[in-house]
């Protein structure tokens, strides 16, 4: 399994699913989440009203993920996951762990091949960036050797990181070649 950093707009990104970083109400809001509903049009903000009226009355869980078309993306999907808010005190890495993990899971599932996902919870969620990286390589590297484990093999053999500042670029590659993270 590959993994790639990418600067830049993750709704631009012609990959089998995006990652949203939602909140519990999946109605939108700001940061990725508004940029993923605004390129996706209309008929993604109905398919999260019609899993709230389903399946999610009380919203999705934080460390939880779902899947919907991707509507007028590039990508076929977009799979949510909520981030825990460090500024609500969600302080447990377990939950961020269990967003890249369950959209992992939830990606292979579908059959994805490609998945982008953005720096969760590193936004208005107020996570330190290099640990929000840390996190997100940890729970990638553990998806793949439990596949490798088994003896099979994934589904998904891309996962592009795409974040927004070269900053945050800077970060991720800096925590991915194990090295000191200046500034
Ligand atoms: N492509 C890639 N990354 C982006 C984009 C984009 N188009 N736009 C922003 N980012 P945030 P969170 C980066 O705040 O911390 C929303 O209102 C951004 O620079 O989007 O999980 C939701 O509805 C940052 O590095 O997500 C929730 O209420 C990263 O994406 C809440 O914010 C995540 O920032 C979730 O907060």
């Amino acid at each position: 399994m590959r993994i790639e950093l990418v600067q830049g707009d993750i709704t631009t990104r012609a990959v089998d699913v995006i990652v949203n970083a939602a909140n519990s109400s999946l109605l939108g809001g700001g940061g990725v989440d508004g940029a993923i509903h605004r390129a996706a049009g209309p008929e993604l903000l109905a398919a999260c009203r019609e899993l709230r009226r389903t399946d999610l009355p009380d919203g999705l869980p934080v460390g939880a993920a779902v899947a919907t078309p991707g509507f007028r993306l590039p990508a076929r999907w977009v799979i949510h996951t909520v981030g825990p808010n460090r500024h609500a005190g969600q302080t447990d890495p377990a939950l961020l762990a269990s967003c890249f993990r369950e959209s992992l899971e939830l990606a292979e599932s579908l059959g994805a091949q490609s998945v982008a996902f953005p720096a969760v919870s590193a936004g208005v969620y107020g996570w330190d960036a290099r640990e929000v990286a840390e996190t997100a390589f940890d729970a990638v590297t553990t998806f793949a050797a439990s596949f490798e484990e088994s003896g099979e093999d994934t589904a998904v053999d891309l996962v592009e990181f795409v974040l927004f500042s070269s900053e945050m670029v800077d970060v991720f590659r800096q925590v991915r070649e194990g090295g000191p993270v200046w500034g």
